[in-house]
C-alpha cells in the first residue's frame, strides 16, 4: 500500500481550509475574506450545477434581453449574474459590485456593507453555451480604502492594486484558480463531496511556451506589431518549431490552457476595435494579475497591463499574456513601432 498517497487523499486541503491557513499567518485578520470568498465559491458552485443540467433543464436559449455590450444575453448569463449579486450582497461583506451584465455598479446598501468591492463577468465566452465547450466566471477583489459613501472611484483603480483575482471553469471539470498575491492555486470541485479541493498547488507558467492563442479571422484589421508576432509564431526564422495555434473563443478556457502549458494568448487592438475586446476590470485585469503571480507576464500593447487605470468600469483594452519570453517578443516588436 502507498501511505504517503493514502495520506494525500485522506488530507484534503479545501479552498476554505487553504484560505484559512493563509488568514493565520496575519493575526489581524477578522476572516472577512475567508466569508466573501466562501460566498463567490457558493456562486461557482451553483453556475457549475446549472451550467451541466444547462441541456436537460431547457435553460439554454435566449432571455429576451439584451447586455450593454449589444450582446444577446442568454439565460444561463442571467441567472448567474443574479446568483453571484446575492451572494456577494449576503456575504455582508462587499460595498460595490461591477458585472458585465450590468450597466451600473451596484452599491450594496450600508447595513449589509463590507471592506470590499468585487468587479466580476458572472459567465465568460457564453457564445460557446450552447455547444457545450468550456465557458467560466472571473473575478476581481478590491479593498475599499476609506468609510466615506462608496462610488465608482472606488473600482477605477489601476489592477495592481487588486488583492486577489480568480476564475472558475466549468469545463470537463470545475475548476477554481485563485491568487491572493501569493501565487496562483488552482483547486477543483469533487462533485461527491461539493468542495473544492486544491489540486495544482503554486502553479507556474513555462517561461515559453509552444502555442500562441489568437482569433486570426481578425487579422486583415490587426496593426504592423501583432501581425509580425503572428507571422513570426507560424514561420519562425531563427530556427525554432512554429507554434501550434489553439483558440476556443472562451477567454476562461483559453487562459487556464495558456498558464497550464504556456505560450501566449493575444486579444489585439484591431481597426474595427481600436481597444481591443476583452474587458479591463473583470476580463484583462483578473487575467493579468494571475498571469504575473504566475510568473508570466501582461501587456497591452502600451504599457504593462496592470498598471492601466480605467475611467469607466467597462473599458476594453487589447491584451498579451502568457510566457514571460513570449510576452517579451511582442513587447520588443511593439518597441520598435
Ligand atoms: P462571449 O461571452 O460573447 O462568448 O465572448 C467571450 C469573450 O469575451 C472572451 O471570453 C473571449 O476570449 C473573446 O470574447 C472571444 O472573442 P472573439 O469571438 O471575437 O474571438
Amino acid at each position: 500500500m502507498d501511505h504517503a498517497a493514502d495520506a494525500h487523499r485522506t488530507d484534503l486541503m479545501t479552498i476554505t481550509r487553504f484560505v484559512l491557513n493563509e488568514q493565520s499567518k496575519y493575526p489581524e485578520s477578522r476572516g472577512d475574506f475567508t466569508i466573501l470568498l466562501s460566498h463567490i465559491v457558493l456562486g461557482c458552485k451553483f453556475v457549475c450545477s446549472a451550467v451541466n443540467k444547462a441541456g436537460l433543464a431547457k435553460l439554454i436559449g435566449l432571455a429576451g434581453e439584451t447586455n450593454i455590450q449589444g450582446e444577446e444575453q442568454k439565460k444561463l448569463d442571467v441567472l448567474s449574474n443574479d446568483v453571484f449579486v446575492k451572494a456577494l450582497v449576503s456575504s455582508g461583506r462587499t460595498s460595490v459590485l461591477v458585472s458585465e451584465e450590468d450597466e451600473e455598479a451596484t452599491f450594496v446598501e450600508p447595513s449589509k456593507r463590507g471592506k470590499y468591492c468585487v468587479v466580476f463577468d458572472p459567465l465568460d465566452g457564453s457564445s460557446n453555451i450552447d455547444c457545450g465547450v468550456s465557458i467560466g466566471t472571473i473575478f476581481g477583489i478590491y479593498t475599499l480604502d476609506h468609510t466615506d459613501e462608496p462610488t465608482t472611484e472606488d473600482v477605477l483603480k489601476p489592477g495592481n492594486e487588486m488583492v486577489a483575482a480568480g476564475y472558475c471553469m466549468y469545463g470537463s471539470s470545475c475548476m477554481l484558480v485563485l491568487s491572493t498575491g501569493t501565487g496562483v492555486h488552482g483547486f477543483t470541485l469533487d462533485p461527491s463531496l461539493g468542495e473544492f479541493i486544491l489540486t495544482h498547488p503554486d502553479i507556474k507558467i513555462p517561461n515559453k511556451g509552444n502555442i500562441y492563442s489568437v482569433n486570426e479571422g481578425n487579422a486583415q484589421n490587426w496593426d504592423g506589431p501583432t501581425t509580425k508576432y503572428v507571422e513570426k509564431c507560424k514561420f519562425p526564422k531563427d530556427g525554432s518549431h512554429a507554434k501550434s495555434l489553439r483558440y476556443v473563443g472562451s477567454m476562461v478556457a483559453d487562459v487556464h490552457r495558456t498558464l497550464l502549458y504556456g505560450g501566449i494568448f493575444l486579444y489585439p487592438a484591431d481597426k474595427k476595435s481600436p481597444n481591443g475586446k476583452l474587458r479591463v476590470l473583470y476580463e484583462v485585469f483578473p487575467m493579468s494579475f494571475l498571469m504575473e503571480q504566475a510568473g508570466g507576464q501582461a501587456f497591452t500593447g502600451k504599457k504593462r497591463a496592470l498598471d492601466l487605470v480605467p475611467e469607466k468600469i467597462h473599458e476594453r483594452s487589447p491584451i498579451f499574456l502568457g510566457s514571460y519570453d513570449d510576452v517579451e517578443e511582442i513587447k520588443a516588436l511593439y518597441a520598435e513601432e
